[in-house]
């Protein structure tokens, strides 16, 4: 019996890896707008994976505000909760309540079913850029359990057509580009202090391509265009998410 647990696990474990070491979208971050981004890019036909350093979904949303237990949307972030099937109750005018633990699950249901894989553990530590004019073609990996270990262990490498941050406060895939690389031209402003109802129009407006082959999407947008924050919201994650799907849709597709 161990045998054969021991050859199913790394022989479809190792196929996995090899199909998905190209693809079309790679996502950065399984937090709302990584996994809002995913189910609608995958929806699109697209060969979706998401790469997530922990070994659970969801990002921010589990905290609920300050640790209680319920998060809001606003009105306009109800048809993406429609759509993946998501409980919500009005609070007042215009400020609905949802359970973090549903929220959580349906949207990595929703971004599964629709076709998306995901695979946890796995910690992205650099891109790879490439051509004249420059381009970002992918990214280098380690599984979190290496990076933790402090041991210096060389990465793998995933090909992309887009790149996608997800990665929440930080932006930290796209700092890793500016950084590395002043050939993308990438000015990162850096995150304001709170202000919802300002940030929460400004996110989705700002969401976008960052540099040819990479994109932003979620809190991290505030990071790279000098946004406020704005607290346990999540409606502009969500409508930011499936923004970032419909550019790349655009962009990919011509
Ligand atoms: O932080 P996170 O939830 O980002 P988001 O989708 O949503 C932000 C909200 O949760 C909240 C907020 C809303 O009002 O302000 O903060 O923009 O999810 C980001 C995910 O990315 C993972 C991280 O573990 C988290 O689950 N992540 C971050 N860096 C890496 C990463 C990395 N280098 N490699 C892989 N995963």
């Amino acid at each position: 019996m161990e045998l054969k647990i021991q050859r199913a696990i790394v022989k479809f474990g190792m196929e996995d890896l090899y199909e998905y070491s190209d693809v079309d979208v790679l996502i950065v971050g399984a937090g709302p707008s990584g996994l809002t981004s995913a189910k609608y890019l995958a929806d699109k036909g697209f060969k979706v994976l998401v790469y997530e350093k922990r070994l659970s979904f969801g990002g921010g949303i589990g905290g609920g505000g300050n640790m209680i237990p319920k998060i809001v949307v606003q009105e306009e972030a109800l048809p993406i909760l429609k759509d993946f099937k998501i409980k919500y109750k009005e609070a007042e005018k215009n400020l609905y309540t949802i359970d973090p633990a549903e929220l959580i699950a349906k949207l990595a249901v929703g971004a599964l079913d629709a076709g998306a894989k995901i695979i946890l553990g796995v910690h992205v530590e650099d891109v790879i850029v490439r051509d004249n004019p420059p381009r970002v073609t992918g990214v280098l990996w380690r599984w979190t359990a290496i990076e933790i270990s402090g041991l210096h262990v060389d990465p793998l490498y995933t090909q992309s057509k887009a790149l996608i941050d997800a990665t929440g406060h930080g932006a930290e895939i796209v700092q890793i580009a500016a950084e590395k690389n002043p050939e993308l031209n990438i000015i990162i402003k850096g995150e304001k202090s709170n202000w919802s109802e300002v940030s929460e129009k400004l996110v989705v407006d700002y969401t976008g391509k960052v540099a040819e082959g990479l994109y932003v999407t979620g809190i991290a947008v505030c990071e790279v265009f000098g946004l406020p924050r704005m607290g346990p919201i999540f409606g502009g994650m969500l409508m930011s998410g499936k923004k970032i799907a419909e550019i790349i849709e655009k962009d990919l597709r011509g």
